[in-house]
């Protein structure tokens, strides 16, 4: 039983009991809500470790929907039922603010006997709530303030584990629509995957035109667990909604063939793309393409989500020269990645793009992303070259160790390559978050002079000190290592004499 506690314009408190048998130690509850007037559009989910919690970011007015499930090491339990609350209006806020008005006056009038007639009063009668509310509202701010609190990011979804689920074919159903087969014209095989053949088709729904799809299909004879870990990508994929990620449309898992049907990339995967085109696009163009990953990017570290194989063919490009993120699944996906090798902490790892904590402990985190995020740059930058070129896997691990890192592609901006630098910091807090990525981009693409400054213009400047290459991005040293992270070296760069950006421009490999 879910029970509004208080709502103001913004925010519903709820409680509810604890479930009287619960299979294990309660974990947390997970708390589903979305507009009841937009249920198909999309829902928001939050946490909470105790069975009460305050949803903050809501519109006025407004009926909302919501379920709660407890996890326990079990997994999930179901949903709870439905239960529909209404944030305040004006007039709600008005109202409670005017109560405590009220109750002030009243007890400076009275005294303090009367305060504590009237709070016994207040409490005895359930009336308490305008101070219970008022205290709960300053709470809420500070909550929503701390980003790693139960109300992360309200408004934005948790990405839920589909393994957490007792029964993963739960977990398809829940994020994933099932799709009737005869609504699937399949066109041509366009590739093979781990678990069966890629095709081109096109996908009819009801009172919309036509639109064209990818098909994954599950080739038959395949055993329980093949289809489990074939649909956990779809479980996954189904909880993302960005641009810059591959869209899901549905699933068909109750014909066979089981199917899998995403949105079409007409350009295929980025590296081969690439390839194919080498040379063949701007700066700009390269960079857009660079914000594009990087905005999806953001959007999964803002949901929990870390990647694990963010590498260039792992991203789909449209006609649009747009670049989405695709192939979710966890450790599967480096099962069946080619370039994944076994290491000696055990599991299969795409060495070449995996940040070393990643390697050596199997350290997982969106700063590794952002790690292999650097490698995709480099990636693109050099039209689908391989990373490291051809030395061996062990030769990689070690030269990373011993702090080399890869050389700018020819014609990189030297804006760029410091990017990727400072993505390839060992130190994994050192690293960029995605939203600085995003909006370091973003800050490039408005200016694109700052572009123009070439890696190899850089090396060469003591022997061509006519033209000054500068980082006009930056109005001072300390403000360009602020904005790459490298603050803690201020005193160095001064100390060493380098106290403008001219001559850190000036700066030689001696
Ligand atoms: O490089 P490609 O042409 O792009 O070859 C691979 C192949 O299927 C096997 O994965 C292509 N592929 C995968 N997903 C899609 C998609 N959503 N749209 C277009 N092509 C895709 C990929």
């Amino acid at each position: 039983m879910v029970r509004k506690d208080w709502a103001s314009q913004n925010s519903i408190a709820l409680s509810w009991q604890e479930p009287d048998f619960p299979h294990g130690a309660i974990l947390d509850y997970e708390i589903k809500y979305y507009e009841k007037e937009h249920e198909q559009l999309s829902y928001s989910s939050t946490r909470s470790k105790a069975p009460s919690v305050i949803i903050t970011g809501l519109k006025p007015a407004t009926k909302y929907i919501f379920h709660i499930r407890v996890r326990t090491a079990a997994g999930y339990s179901g949903y709870s039922q439905k239960f529909e609350f209404e944030t305040g209006d004006e007039t709600s806020d008005m109202a409670a603010e005017q109560g405590q008005i009220l109750v002030i006056a009243t007890a400076a009038v009275g005294g303090f006997t009367l305060l504590v007639i009237l709070t016994l009063f207040f409490l005895i009668t359930g009336r308490c709530q305008w101070y219970i509310k008022a205290k709960m509202k300053s709470e809420e701010k500070r909550r929503a303030h701390l980003q790693n609190g139960d109300l992360r990011f309200p408004g934005v979804k948790t990405y839920i584990d589909p393994d957490t689920y007792e029964d993963p074919s739960l977990a398809v159903h829940e994020f994933a629509k099932e799709i009737d087969p005869s609504r699937i014209r399949i066109e041509r095989v366009i590739g093979a995957g781990e678990f069966g053949e890629v095709c081109s088709g096109r996908l009819k729904t009801p009172g919309k035109r036509e639109i064209p799809v990818a098909i994954k299909t599950l080739k038959g004879g395949y055993v329980d667990r093949q289809r489990r870990d074939f649909l956990r990508e779809a479980s996954i994929m189904g909880q993302f909604d960005h641009p810059n990620i591959i869209r899901l449309e549905g699933v068909v898992t109750k014909s066979r063939p089981v199917m899998i049907v995403v949105e079409y990339m007409e350009n295929g995967s980025l590296d081969s793309f690439l390839r194919k085109h080498d040379g063949h696009f701007t700066v700009i163009q390269l960079v857009g393409m660079l914000r594009g990953i990087a905005s999806g990017m953001k959007y999964l570290s803002d949901m929990g989500y870390v990647h694990r194989d963010l590498a260039a063919r792992n991203i789909l490009v449209n006609s649009n020269l747009m670049c989405k993120v695709s192939d979710f699944g966890l450790s599967r996906v480096l099962e069946d990645d080619p370039e994944a090798a076994y290491t000696t902490s055990g599991g299969k790892i795409p060495i070449r793009w995996t940040a070393p904590e990643a390697i050596a402990y199997r350290k997982f985190s969106s700063a590794s992303d952002a790690w292999s995020y650097g490698i995709v740059m480099w990636e693109v930058m050099s039209y689908g070259e391989r990373p490291y070129w051809e030395m061996s896997n062990q030769d990689v691990i070690l030269s990373i160790e011993e702090g080399y890192r890869l050389p700018a592609p020819m014609g990189c901006p030297a804006s760029l390559h410091q990017l990727m630098l400072h993505c390839w910091q060992k130190e994994r807090n050192h690293r960029p978050k995605f939203s600085d990525i995003v909006s370091f981009l973003d800050k490039l693409i408005r200016n694109p002079s700052t572009l123009h400054t070439l890696v190899e213009d850089v090396l060469v400047m003591p022997d061509s000190p006519g033209e000054v290459p500068e980082y006009p991005l930056f109005v001072s040293v300390s403000d360009w290592l602020d904005s790459i992270k490298m603050g803690q070296y201020k005193n160095n760069f001064m100390a060493a004499g380098f106290t403008t950006l001219d001559m850190v421009s000036r700066m030689s490999i001696e």
